[in-house]
Formats: C-alpha cells, structure tokens, sequence
C-alpha cells in the first residue's frame, strides 16, 4: 500500500499548532492572553447575529479558532531562501514586501501566508519575515563582526533541509515525514537562553540596534510573538490588566467602526529574559535580553489601491497633528469620519474588496426572467449579495509601531529611506506575490461563479471584460 500523502494545509495546521503549543509553555502569558480572546470572542459572537451569520457565510467561523500569526526576523540571505523553501511545503508564499527602515528599523520583510481561498479557509496561519540589513550598519568593523558571528550559524536542522528537498523532488511528503518535518522545523523557532556572544559584543550591536542584537546573538531566530484574531479588540485592550497584562496604550492601526477596515493590532511589552552569555574565555555570565512579546489583533476588509490610498492619508495626517497618546484616539476618529463607514457606500465608491455570491432568491428570479445587466442592479435586486473579503496581510506603519513599542520607544533611528526590494527578492529566490492582485482575483472569481449561478454565463463574461 503507497504511503499516505500529506497535504499542505495539513501540515501548516499542524505547524501552526505545535508552534501554538510551544510558545504557550514558553510564554505563559500568551495562553492567557488565548483565554482572553476566546471569552471575548465567544462573547462578541452571541451579541452580534449579523456578525456571525457573515462570518459563517465565508466558513470565517471554523478558522477562527486557529488563526494566528506569528513573527521571526533572520539574519542572512540563505535563511530566508530556505525559509521560504520550508514554508512552500506548508503551503505559505511570500506576499507584500515591507520596508521598514523609513521607520528606523533596519529590517525588511515579507509575509508567508496561503494564497489560494481554499487554503486561507482551512488556516490562514501567516509569519511575519524579516531580514535584517546588515548594510544599513554604518560601523564598519560592527558590520563585519555581524556578519562574522551570523555567517558560523545554522540555524535549521540537517534534516529540516532533507526533507523539504524531498519534497521538492517528490512533489508531497508523506504523512510521517510531514509530521517528522514540523517536529524539526520547530527546533529553528525556539527561545534559546544562551547567547553565541559574549555580553560585550551583545552590547556593541545592542547599541547599534537592539534588534541587530535580537538577530546576530542567538543561535535562530526565536519566534518573538504569536497572534490571535479577535473580533473585537477593544474589549480585549480593555480586558487585559484584569488578567495582569499591561497593554501598549495605542492600538494601532484604523479607528473602531461599524465597517472594519484592514487591521487593528494592540500588543503586551516585551519582557525582560535572562540570559547566559559566552565570554571568550569560555565563562558565562548572566545577562538579560527582551525580545517576546504578546499580540492581538482585528482584522476587517481588504481595500482596494483607492481606499488604501485614503487610509494611508488619513492616518497620516492624524499622525502629523501631533495629538499626545491620550487624544491621538479621538483625533483619529475624527479625521476618519472621511472614511465612509458603511458596507454599500463602501463597494459602490469602489474602497474594498467583496465576495459576491447569487442569493436564493435572485437564482429563483433569473429561472423566468432575464436578469439585469449591470452589477449595480443585480445587487439591488437583490439578486446578488457581497460579504467583505478579510484582509490577510500587515500595515508597515503598525508594523512599525509594534517593532517600536517592543524595542524601548527612546530609540528611534533613521536610516537613509532606499527600500531595497530587489535585494530582498533576490534573498528569497522569488518574487513576493501582489495581495492585491490576490484580492481582486477573489472578487472577479466569486462575481463570475455568483453569475453563472444566477444562470447568466454571458453575463458572467461581460462582466469580466
Ligand atoms: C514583527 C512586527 C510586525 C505585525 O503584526 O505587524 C508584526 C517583529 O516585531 O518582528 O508582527
Ligand atoms: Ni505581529
């Protein structure tokens, strides 16, 4: 009998569990933080019908469960290329490039998510990847150290390599190497509390950039945090210190609305770990690092470029007034008023992405009658409705803001604004995909399945010119 294949969706389900389990003993309040978000949501569910039903039309209900992401930054061009090798295998590709330096943080960094509807249904589970760029060290003789003590780490198992190359080969893994493939994957995410550097060379590229230290000190690049989804963040903000968390006192990102928009993320302070330093003379000393934190966050609709476009202003201009932390809320409120909050206004001035599906009664209609010609009416009539497609990817400014908030907020940097998204492709061996490409074909394919339905396949294809 052949052995069984595994498929990709249940193998990133099992990643994303284990990694789930592993960072909840390793961070104990991460599974608090869980408890939290799953009252709430539970919560949030039985007092909003409407919510829910759009939730289950769009099978959201059963992944919510699972939905997390995570965050690791790397160190060199190599760890990025196999990373990307590991995560296909879990069918995960790289979407969006992020630079990161405009916000002084020498990194850039690319999502790994599924793409296809399929797969985003059964787990979205995403990892934020970073890689740091080593050429925005100005320190000559730093940066070759960096690049020294980086260059002597390995920072996947032998046998990671083995079977992802089996996989390529073979096309799938069975079920025991996929399982053998997430037990060793794993080991590159894990906390190590021994630095590879002495306690001055962690000082030196601690100065530099404490997350130049996060990166070249340790021997992998330890998963910094894990993120659930909740439905509605604010009351989990709220509910934070009653189970002794101390919240970030911004949650970043859009306003609270009735239409959610994008992403809205709020996060717990790194906390201070100890550590056992290499000195040269083969001693230890004890020394301590912060690097984990905990996350939440929202998500609502995709937008289209022009609703992006708009977000990004608004959000600009807010952070422009200059409004203290205790009335940066209301000043972004205010200035979103701009944002029509409304879910029909929303998909006619052409701001976000929607699902299209041929409701019971427009299919019944369109048996005897032929039906209207133009996506507007059809909607009208009620033959058509559109629930919002989530948004699946990160916000470089609250990204920002998050990196910031964990990284001591004293020390803000600027470095020489050249995104570099060739070098980081290059890095990948791969171009990142476009999510909005991403997002438009997931409209264009539900409108055209929805027309068929409503028996109109040449309306389909007018539709679609
Ligand atoms: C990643 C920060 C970005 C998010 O949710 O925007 C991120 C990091 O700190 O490594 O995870
Ligand atoms: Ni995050």
């Amino acid at each position: 009998m052949p052995a069984l294949r595994a498929d990709a969706d249940e193998i990133r389900t099992l990643f994303s569990r284990a990694m789930s389990d592993m960072y909840r003993v390793e961070v104990p309040q991460y599974g608090t933080l869980m408890e939290l978000v799953d009252d709430t949501n539970r919560e949030t569910l039985r007092q909003h019908e409407q919510l829910r039903a759009s939730l289950e039309r769009n099978d959201e209900l059963e992944r919510l469960n699972v939905e997390r992401h995570g965050a690791i930054r790397l160190g060199r061009a190599d760890e990025l290329f196999n990373m990307r090798r590991i995560f296909a295998v879990m069918g995960m590709r790289p979407v969006g490039y992020y630079d990161l330096s405009v916000a002084g943080v020498p990194v850039h960094a690319t999502a790994f998510r599924p793409i296809d509807d399929a797969a985003l249904r059964r787990n979205p589970f995403r990892v934020f990847t970073s890689l740091l760029r080593l050429d925005l060290i100005e320190d000559e003789s730093l940066r070759a150290q960096a690049e020294r003590i980086l260059g002597k780490r390995r920072i996947f198992t032998p046998r990671t390599l083995e079977l992802v190359s089996i996989f390529e080969t073979e096309g799938h893994l069975t079920v025991a190497q996929a399982e053998e493939l997430v037990r060793e994957a794993l080991d590159t995410f894990r906390w190590h509390s021994e630095a590879t550097v002495s306690l001055e060379d962690y000082k030196r590229l601690h100065d530099a950039h404490r997350l130049i230290a996060d990166v070249v000190s340790f021997k992998g690049p330890h998963i910094n945090h894990l993120t659930p989804r909740t439905l509605d963040i604010d009351a989990v903000q709220a509910g934070m210190p009653q189970r002794g968390i101390a919240p970030k006192a911004l949650i970043e990102g859009p306003p609270r609305r009735d239409c959610p928009i994008l992403l809205r993320q709020t996060s717990f302070k790194a906390l201070e770990e100890p550590i056992l330093f290499r000195q040269a003379n083969a001693a230890k000393v004890a020394g301590t690092h912060t690097a984990r934190f905990g996350e939440i966050e929202q998500r609502g609709v995709a937008l289209t470029p022009k609703g992006r476009e708009l977000y990004d202003r608004l959000l600009a201009s807010t952070r422009q007034a200059g409004a203290t932390a205790r009335d940066y809320g209301s000043e972004l409120t205010e200035r979103f008023q701009a944002f029509p909050d409304d879910w029909s206004e929303l998909r006619s001035q052409g701001l976000a992405f929607f699902r299209y599906s041929a409701t019971p009664a427009g299919i019944e209609a369109c048996k005897s009658h032929a039906p209207p010609s133009s996506l507007d009416d059809l909607v009208s009539a009620g033959f058509l409705r559109y629930d919002p497609i989530v948004y699946e990817d990160f916000l470089p400014v609250s990204a920002a803001g998050i990196f910031q908030s964990n990284l001591g907020t004293d020390q803000q940097q600027n470095y020489a604004a050249h995104s570099n998204r060739a070098a980081f492709e290059t890095a990948l061996g791969a171009e990142v995909h476009d999510e909005i490409k991403l997002y438009a074909q997931t409209e264009r394919d539900s409108l055209e399945q929805a027309l068929v339905q409503l028996g109109s396949p040449h309306l389909a294809r007018r539709a679609m010119a």
